[in-house]
C-alpha cells in the first residue's frame, strides 16, 4: 500500500524532530480516558461520528470545517463516540485535528490513521485519543497483536479493521472491538453486505462495529439487529455544510 509506504517517510522525519523516548514518557503520564467499547455497549445510537475532510476516493468532501465545532456539534447530536482523521497526505487530517477536539467533548475519540509503529501510539495518547485503529489490511498479524498489547499499556482501546474473511484470523483477545469496514480499500467500492456476510463469523461476544457508506438509518436498524453496536459514518455527514445537525436529523 502506498500510503503505508508514505507513512514510514512521515514517520521518519517525527523520530528525528522528537525522539521516541522522549514521547513514550509523555505517553505513560496518566490522563482521564474513556472507553469506547462501554460507550457503545451502553449507547442508545452507537454512532461513532467522523471528522474527515477528504479521502482518496472523494477529494475534499469538506475542506473548511473546523474540528471544534463540529466535534462539539456532533456530541450535541447524539453521537457516541468520535473518530478523527489525523492523515494529512490522504485525508486531509492532522495531529492537532484530535488535541483540538479533546477539551470540546466528554465522549471517546478514536485516533482514524494507518497505525504501523508504536510511535504512533504515545502520539494518539498524547493528543487525547481513547482508542486506536489498527487495519489488518496493513499490518502481519503479529505485529498487530504486539501494537494491540503496547496500546493496552497506554490504555488505549484497540479497534481492529477486516474487511474479508481471510482476516479473522487477526481477531484475538488482545482486541477490544472488532470493525468490519465495507469499504474495499483497494477498489474503494463499499458494500454494506460485507457487514451482514462477516457478523456471523464473528464471536457472539465481541463488540462489532460496522465501518463506511452507511447513509441510512434503516441501515443502521438492520446492522443493529445482524449484532453490531457501532456504526462508523464519515462522508454522509461531513459532505453537509453542518454535520452535527446531519447527524441529528438522521438519528431522529
Ligand atoms: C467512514 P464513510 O463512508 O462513512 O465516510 O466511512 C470510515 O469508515 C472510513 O473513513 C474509514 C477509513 C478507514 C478511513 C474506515 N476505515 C481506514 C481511513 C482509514
Amino acid at each position: 500500500m502506498e500510503i503505508i509506504e508514505s507513512k514510514r517517510i512521515t514517520l521518519r522525519e517525527q523520530k528525528k524532530a522528537v525522539p521516541a523516548q522522549l514521547l513514550e514518557n509523555g505517553a505513560s503520564e496518566e490522563r482521564k480516558m474513556f472507553s469506547m467499547r462501554r460507550a457503545l455497549a451502553n449507547s442508545s445510537t452507537g454512532i461513532i461520528a467522523e471528522f474527515k475532510r477528504k479521502s482518496p476516493s472523494k477529494g475534499w468532501i469538506n475542506r473548511d470545517a473546523s474540528p471544534e465545532e463540529v466535534t462539539a456539534a456532533y456530541q450535541a447530536n447524539g453521537a457516541s463516540a468520535l473518530s478523527i482523521l489525523t492523515d494529512t497526505p490522504y485525508f486531509g487530517g492532522d495531529l492537532k485535528d484530535l488535541r483540538i477536539a479533546r477539551p470540546e467533548v466528554n465522549i471517546p475519540i478514536l485516533r482514524k490513521d494507518f497505525i504501523i509503529d508504536e510511535y504512533q501510539l504515545y502520539q494518539a495518547k498524547i493528543i487525547g485519543a481513547d482508542a486506536v485503529l489498527l487495519i489488518a489490511a496493513a499490518l502481519e498479524k503479529d505485529e498487530c497483536l504486539q501494537l494491540a498489547e503496547k496500546a493496552h499499556e497506554l490504555g488505549l482501546e484497540v479497534l481492529l479493521e477486516i474487511h474479508s474473511e481471510k482476516e479473522l484470523e487477526y481477531v484475538d483477545s488482545a482486541i477490544d472491538m472488532v470493525g468490519v469496514n465495507n469499504r474495499n480499500l483497494g477498489t474503494f467500492v463499499t458494500d454494506v453486505e460485507n457487514s451482514f456476510r462477516l457478523a456471523s463469523m464473528l464471536p457472539k461476544d465481541m463488540l462489532l462495529v460496522s465501518e463506511s457508506g452507511i447513509s441510512s438509518p434503516e441501515t443502521v436498524k438492520n446492522l443493529r439487529q445482524a449484532g453490531f453496536r457501532g456504526f462508523l459514518i464519515g462522508e454522509n455527514f461531513m459532505k453537509t455544510s453542518n454535520p452535527g445537525e446531519a447527524l441529528g436529523s438522521f438519528i431522529k
